[in-house]
């Protein structure tokens, strides 16, 4: 373990590709980039765990962000080293996920669609977005409220675990749901794209503080949602 480097999963810092964003896990800037020993980093949250409250509490962010996601990324880290490809980029990983193990995949998953899930939301965030990403939604569905009731209706409907996605797929605005901790970017995906933004809808999310009541989570949603980084991830794409 003696060149052990981390891969820094800064989420906007660090060159990308145009399929997958800097999201993905750039290196540090050393010639070792993707070096076999690398490992994933859980990013840092940006914001406190009672940052967001009253819309999440800060129980529910403790619990997901120290014990959830820190746990698909150990766990993610391992699966990767038991297969011997420690070292490589996400993006490729995804993009041939169904020929790696569900440890793998689920893993996998879980660390970089949490990645997204913290950077979409914010203390200073709400409202509705403007730039690119309004006239986009308004060609796509219309409206901004006719976009917000066909997201809030796909998180609503995930059957049981899984996340709902906004994405970029040839140049048009989607929203796609996938179960358990697939994504877009995910070769099994049944609709594939650049991943703009996404709500969790496991109910570790939102149980400790909505109970059954999913809807209540997704309508609050709504008012933590980060537009500026939502417009930098369609700007980036
Ligand atoms: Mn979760």
């Amino acid at each position: 373990m003696d060149k052990r480097t981390f891969i820094k999963t800064s989420l906007m810092a660090g060159a990308g590709t145009l399929m997958t964003g800097p999201l993905l896990g750039s290196s540090k800037g050393t010639s070792e980039s993707y070096s076999s020993l690398q490992e994933f980093e859980q990013p840092e949250l940006g914001y406190a765990y009672d940052a967001l409250e009253p819309y999440i509490d800060a129980q529910t962010m403790e619990l997901h962000y120290s014990r959830h996601h820190a746990g698909y990324t150990r766990k993610f880290n391992a699966a990767l080293k038991e297969a011997g490809i420690s070292g490589r980029p996400l993006q490729d990983l995804f993009g041939n996920i169904s020929k790696y193990s569900e440890a793998i995949r689920n893993n996998g998953g879980g660390y970089f669609n949490h990645n997204l899930y913290w950077k979409v939301m914010s203390p200073n965030g709400g409202g509705q977005p403007g730039g690119k990403l309004k006239q986009r939604i308004e060609k796509y569905f219309g409206s901004f409220d006719d976009f917000k009731k066909k997201f809030s209706s796909a998180a609503g409907t995930v059957f049981g675990s899984g996340w709902a996605w906004l994405i970029l797929k040839n140049d048009q605005l989607k929203i796609i749901q996938t179960p358990n901790q697939d994504n877009p970017l995910m070769d099994v995906a049944h609709e594939k794209g650049f991943p703009l933004m996404c709500i969790d809808v496991w109910e570790h999310a939102y149980y400790l503080n909505y109970q059954n009541r999913r809807g209540e989570y997704i309508d609050a949603f709504w008012n933590v949602i980060d537009w500026n980084y939502v417009n930098q991830r369609l700007e980036m794409a």
